[in-house]
């Protein structure tokens, strides 16, 4: 390790750009595969994407180390974001577009009688997150890089990702992502810059000479922390970031009296518990249970990330902390990550001697904290026992920022106690609990949600307290996601088309889309713009038969849900709506008909069974539909199995309708909303998240909004009666009694009672049935705009031309400008 270090300190002569044309790119692409993979063509495929990723990585490093080497210089002020998800999928077709190789690329791979597209698809989705939260940070680090942004990503190298969902006999089977297992050379292991992470053990107080007394942890079994660097490349403009991710290892010193007494595979057997704290992503998104080794797992991110900052902070400035918060801020993606605020506190009080004041204030001027959800079961909180065991040191830093934050308290308010209780970040009770997003707000100089009315419900709901108490914290910051991947990469014949009219800048800048609106009423353009939706659509259709074995016909019009399967998201409103259409058919009524292909998918968390039912019922009712000859090309629906980043890069260019249903007030933001919209399908949806900021930006007349409004849902739930909604409602009658009578479980007696119970419960917290008049309504309007092909191509262009605003590339720009305040 010491040679390492003394050679990375020599000064390196300047490396040379590598020739990117087609000869060379050849040419390397060969000699990876031959000499290096020891590969011949007609081996596995997959060693012919392993062969391009080193030849297209080549090009990369270059400018990933001039990158890196530039923001180290004094001076360059840093923004780090700290997620437990990066959702990134797959990287080299992206590396290919935002190096500018895409051609030259295909034109090498011909050479070999192979297609790019093949090599490409051979690459495993890096599935290292759940769904929106983990896809935002992957978009928020492409938007960096396009932007030259100083930003480094922090987050954790998961031995398995998501989940594989296989569907069986209609149910989903979780299978392990073992996505490491054919090597990834995407990423660059780093050992020489290994952080020790400390858990259990306890702490006493020593007193120095000078009489202060100081903390110290000890006794503690130790965990290695090493670090993967993943290159984060920009858009044509030679810059490229780094996403760094910890895996988890044994310490190298074996447990010495295991070790003597003979018990060497109890020793060694450390090895293996240290491991498991990266071994694997949780899936759940949606509610916390508590489990130790998460804990683990976030301070392990949180600790190594922090370590790590303050080790190149001292290679410049040695131990001098005063400039700290002037050079460094650290964005907390959800609470995941914010044990940070203790744990900064900690090293810098314990390891730094700094005071308690001094150390504080760092703090507060460098932790910013994003909020990503109003749901309470998702709001994360630990047991104190757990953090007593886990993390002592910690629990007592958190015990007395508490004690602190209180007397602020009862000092704007004094002898209000309920406030105090209430605001507490000890939760008490016979068990209590550490509520982390309180932790999270005192330790934090800014606060923000994701999308307008969930940062004003932050404001006057959840957080209220807080808000009150430090209104200036508190700001919005509406998601985005990035146009490189969501349109050039997954949408070339698109993007093609609006490069002819508009130029290209709009891949960099993608407020240049709005350049569109002067063509929605071209009518060659609008009909190439159709021939193109035709072909993407085609591209499903594809999907769909090879998955499915379900026939897709592009005239129909395609409409899409693919999200995480949740309550809250109302999968369930949209299965009524298609058995309506299916009773309609069945009783013929179907003058004026749409065709329709209904198209669902997502994952459900192992444990959540009500989700899984709705998977189950999904694909009974695609049985029935799909296999009855009345029905035919009328009305078809599938399930498609393993949603993930790469399906919805074939999924959302090929969309129509674009389905965002949601109770409102329930969905922080919504993403998929966004890609959906920039790839020309116009959305039904509820007046939440971001769709609000959608139809602003469309017009009311190119979105079909339906559904009560978050202010009317609270209203509506006082007295909720849904079975008096059934009653008044005749085709929700007929649908109720199709779905209760067995007709979707002929031989599976009772299988959806539970779904049901929720449906007809006055307690339903998602109020699904009340908005089934209003959504069905919403779904004639789309089915008759549908019929109009040239209004619907105008309102499909309308789209994509109004979505300038929802490219992380403004959300970054926002954050910079408000919190982060970088080259500045
Ligand atoms: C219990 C652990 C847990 C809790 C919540 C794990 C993961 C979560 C995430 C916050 C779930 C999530 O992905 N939220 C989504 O974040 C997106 C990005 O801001 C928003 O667009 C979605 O509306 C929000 O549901």
């Amino acid at each position: 390790m010491s040679m390492e270090k003394t050679l990375c300190n020599l000064k390196m002569p300047e490396m040379q750009r590598l020739p990117r044309d087609i000869e060379s790119l050849a040419g390397d692409f060969e000699r990876y595969l031959t000499r290096h993979l020891g590969r011949f063509f007609g081996c596995m495929p997959f060693y012919l994407y392993e062969a391009l990723s080193l030849t297209i990585r080549d090009r990369i490093m270059m400018d990933w180390r001039n990158t890196w080497t530039d923001y180290e210089k004094k001076g360059v002020r840093k923004a780090y974001y700290m997620s437990m998800e990066f959702l990134i999928g797959r990287s080299l077709g992206n590396h290919i577009l935002n190096l500018g190789l895409t051609e030259n690329t295909e034109a090498a791979i011909n050479k070999f009688a192979l297609r790019l597209e093949e090599i490409i698809t051979e690459e495993q989705d890096a599935g290292l997150g759940n769904g929106g939260l983990g896809r935002l940070a992957a978009c928020f680090m492409d938007s960096c890089a396009n932007l030259k942004l100083p930003v480094v990503g922090y987050g954790i190298r998961y031995e398995y990702g998501m989940f594989r969902q296989d569907i069986e006999n209609g149910y989903q089977l979780e299978e392990p992502d073992h996505w490491l297992q054919g090597g990834n050379p995407w990423e660059l292991k780093h050992p020489e810059y290994t952080q020790v992470i400390k858990f259990g053990g306890h702490v006493e107080i020593n007193v120095e000479p000078d009489g202060r007394k100081r903390h110290v942890w000890l006794d503690t079994a130790d965990v290695l922390a090493i670090p993967y660097d993943i290159p984060v490349s920009g858009y044509k403009n030679n810059t490229v970031n780094t996403l760094r991710l910890w895996s988890a290892d044994a310490t190298n010193v074996f447990n010495l009296d295991d070790f003597n007494a003979g018990s060497y595979s109890e020793a060694v057997e450390s090895k293996n518990d240290a491991e498991h704290i990266t071994m694997v992503l949780y899936p759940n998104d949606s509610s916390e249970n508590g489990k130790e080794l998460r804990l683990k797992q976030q301070y392990f991110l949180a600790s190594a990330s922090l370590q790590d900052v303050f080790r190149m902070w001292s290679l410049n400035e040695n131990n001098n902390f005063t400039q700290f918060a002037e050079q460094n801020v650290f964005q907390m993606n959800d609470t995941h990550p914010t044990i940070a605020v203790a744990e900064i506190m900690r090293l810098l009080i314990d390891e730094k001697h700094m005071s308690w004041d001094e150390a504080w204030k760092i703090t507060t001027q460098t932790m910013a904290y994003t909020n990503h959800t109003l749901l309470p079961e998702a709001l994360e909180k630990w047991s104190v026992p757990l953090f007593e065991k886990l993390l002592p040191r910690l629990l007592q830093i958190i015990y007395e920022i508490n004690a602190r934050f209180l007397k602020l308290v009862s000092r704007k308010w004094p002898g209000d106690t309920g406030k105090q209780i209430r605001m507490s970040i000890i939760e008490e009770g016979d068990v209590k609990y550490v509520r982390m997003a309180y932790l999270a707000i005192v330790g934090s100089f800014s606060v923000n949600g994701v999308a307008a009315l969930h940062s004003r419900l932050l404001a006057d709901g959840l957080f209220r307290d807080f808000y009150e108490l430090w209104p200036e914290k508190f700001n919005n910051k509406t998601n985005g996601v990035t146009p490189r991947r969501w349109m050039a990469y997954a949408n070339p014949a698109m993007s093609s088309l609006i490069t002819e009219k508009i130029g290209d800048e709009w891949i960099r800048d993608l407020g240049e889309i709005s350049q569109l609106k002067k063509h929605v009423n071209d009518s060659v353009f609008a009909e190439r713009w159709f021939a193109v939706k035709k072909e993407n659509k085609q591209r499903i259709a594809d999907l769909v038969k090879d998955e499915c074995n379900i026939d897709f016909d592009t005239n129909a019009l395609f409409d899409v849900q693919v999200k995480r399967i949740h309550e809250y998201k109302r999968q369930m409103l949209n299965i009524l709506h298609v058995i309506h259409l299916y009773d309609r058919i069945k009783r013929g009524d179907t003058e004026n008909w749409t065709n329709r292909c209904v198209l669902i998918g997502g994952k459900a968390a192992p444990g959540y069974q009500i989700a899984k039912q709705t998977i189950k019922l999904i694909n009974n009712v695609a049985d029935v539909i799909d296999n009855d000859p009345q029905v035919g090309d009328r009305l078809k629906l599938a399930f498609i199995p393993n949603y993930s980043v790469s399906k919805m890069e074939i999924i959302c260019p090929g969309t129509d309708l674009s389905e965002q249903i949601s109770t409102a007030g329930k969905e922080a933001s919504g993403t998929g909303n966004m890609k959906f919209m920039m790839n020309g399908a116009v959305t039904i949806g509820t007046y939440d998240g971001a769709n609000i900021e959608i139809l602003d930006a469309v017009g009311e007349e190119n979105f079909f909004l339906f559904g009560l409004k978050a202010d009317e849902v609270d209203k509506v739930r006082a007295d909720y009666n849904p079975e008096q909604i059934v009653n008044s409602d005749e085709d929700l009658k007929r649908v109720m009694h199709l779905l209760s009578c067995g007709h979707f479980n002929s031989f599976e007696y009772g299988i959806f009672d539970r779904i049901i119970d929720s449906l007809m419960n006055p307690q339903d917290p998602w109020l699904t049935l009340a908005d089934f008049r209003s959504y069905v309504d919403a779904q004639v309007r789309v089915s008759r705009a549908y019929l109009d092909r040239a209004g619907w191509v105008k309102m499909s262009i309308h789209n994509t031309a109004c979505s300038g605003y929802f490219s992380t590339d403004r959300t970054m720009q926002e954050y910079n400008a408000d919190i982060w305040k970088l080259n500045i």
